[in-house]
């Protein structure tokens, strides 16, 4: 399988927010590829990351990183291929100097920025297959699925259980 998107996150401690971005791929068949690329501790890897990702293949980055996250940012300064930022809940301020971290990139070279924490790489799972989505009919096909499934499951009153 192809693997059009690379997720990257600054520590094996972000993995356990990372795999939601992960897992929402498989279920939508998606070919992804992970990897630990941090911004202060392997700046070179970063670097020789950013610069081969587009030959490689990769069609979308995806990002996460906690407290001064600045993986998101020196990625998109490094590729042209979009790249999607998660914050990471940090431990000394829940997320917010994540979040502050990565959303506020100078013109010139975007981060699409998500929630903060699990909700936030799941969705970055859903936005990475919502750009593919845009030239792959099939995986458009499987992501209104997805979608509708979501949507299905949602009951019309709550429950007192
Ligand atoms: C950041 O520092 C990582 O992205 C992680 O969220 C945070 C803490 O890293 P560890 O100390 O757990 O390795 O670089």
């Amino acid at each position: 399988m192809d693997k059009p998107v690379g997720i990257i996150m600054g520590s094996q401690s972000d993995w356990s927010t990372m795999r939601e971005a992960a897992q929402i791929l498989d279920e939508l068949g998606v070919g992804h590829e992970a990897r630990i690329v941090s911004a202060h501790r392997t700046p070179d890897r970063l670097w020789e990351y950013g610069r081969d990702a587009a030959a490689r293949g990769l069609k979308v980055i995806i990002a996460g990183a906690g407290g001064a996250a600045h993986l998101p940012g020196m990625m998109a300064s490094k590729t042209r291929l979009p790249v999607i930022g998660v914050p990471v809940q940090s431990r000394a301020l829940s997320g917010l100097d994540s979040l502050y971290s990565i959303v506020q990139m100078p013109r010139g070279y975007p981060v699409a920025t998500m929630a903060i924490g699990a909700a936030g790489a799941a969705n970055a799972g859903l936005m990475a297959a919502g750009i593919l989505a845009l030239s792959d009919p099939d995986l458009a096909e499987r992501l209104e699925r997805w979608r509708a499934a979501l949507s299905a499951s949602i009951p019309e009153t709550p429950s007192d259980d």
